[in-house]
């Protein structure tokens, strides 16, 4: 079935989650629905506070752009709109259009009926962004704990919170995420030149199926995992480096507020070694 026919085939009411029809129908080629109307007007309404709370700041210079949350002192009250408010703002703004364009991708999920992989997998990024500028700054109690929107500076937002906690490469969630990630781009890597090498055959070859994919890795590390079993592993890889992302930082003040190199004494302070 060519792309075409399958999209009108597939293109039909139903499956919404809310609003009932009202909303269910395509924009050209994108899927509109409740979720894509509010999520439309959450980043619409987003961007705009964004370029007003340049428009008040010193500098349009992409780099330098600095738009901060609330000073400590204001606690986890709504604040004045120059001095944090705006960043309030943009931060339920940004939060609407994240979780609009999951749920947007769960309606379509569900007209297609496949399985709802996509949108968990991307509420693993909300989730992480959702920790940073709401989850921990409510646990320690100031809007002020989250980090500014600006390029420059929320780099130096890490910098200085990393330095806050002395070195944070020693925050074992921290060591677990980083070896999520890495893992992740050995496995796509491997992934991806699996695929290609096979499905690019020289002049006069024919495309290579999957047994040949199983048997190049067979013949050079005695395991195949499978074509289903690599997806499999991918999305279970990028899962835990987002999800262990979100876990090393909001450990670190509502559970752990000393330098995390610290936190390795426990091991030197095990009786057996005195
Ligand atoms: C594989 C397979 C694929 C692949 C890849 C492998 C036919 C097309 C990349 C190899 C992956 C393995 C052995 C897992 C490696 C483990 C980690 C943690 C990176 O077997 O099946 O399908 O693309």
């Amino acid at each position: 079935m060519s792309m075409l026919s399958f999209e009108k085939k597939y293109r039909i009411k139903g499956g919404t989650l809310i609003g009932g029809d009202l909303f269910d129908f395509w924009a050209g080629p994108f899927y509109v629905g409740f979720f894509g109307v509010a999520g439309a007007f959450f980043t619409l309404l987003g961007v705009a506070m964004i370029f007003f709370a340049i428009s008040q700041g010193p500098t349009w210079g992409i780099w330098a752009i600095h738009i901060p949350p609330p000073d400590i002192s204001y606690g986890l009250s709504l604040a004045p709109l120059q001095d944090g408010g705006l960043w309030q703002l943009i931060t339920v703004c940004a939060t609407g259009a994240f979780v609009c364009w999951a749920l947007r991708e769960v309606e379509i999920c569900r007209k297609l009926g496949i399985g709802y992989h996509v949108p968990v997998a991307f509420g693993t990024a909300i989730f992480a962004y959702v920790t940073l500028v709401i989850i921990r700054p409510i646990l320690m109690g100031a809007w002020g704990y989250a980090f500014p929107y600006g390029i420059m500076s929320h780099l130096d937002w890490v910098a200085s919170v990393g330095y806050q906690y002395v070195n944070f490469h020693y925050n074992p969630a921290h060591m677990i995420a980083v070896t999520f990630f890495f893992t992740t781009t050995l496995a796509l890597a491997l992934h991806g030149g699996a695929i290609l090498s096979g499905s690019n055959p020289k002049k006069g070859n024919t495309v290579r199926t999957a047994e040949h994919e199983n048997s190049f890795f067979r013949d050079s590390i005695g395991y195949s995992i499978g074509s289903l079993g690599i997806h499999r592993l991918g999305l279970f890889l990028a899962i835990n480096a987002g999800f262990w992302s979100a876990i090393c930082i909001v450990i670190s003040g509502p559970l752990w507020d000393k330098s995390w190199p610290e936190f390795w004494e426990f091991w030197r302070q095990i009786p057996i070694w005195s």
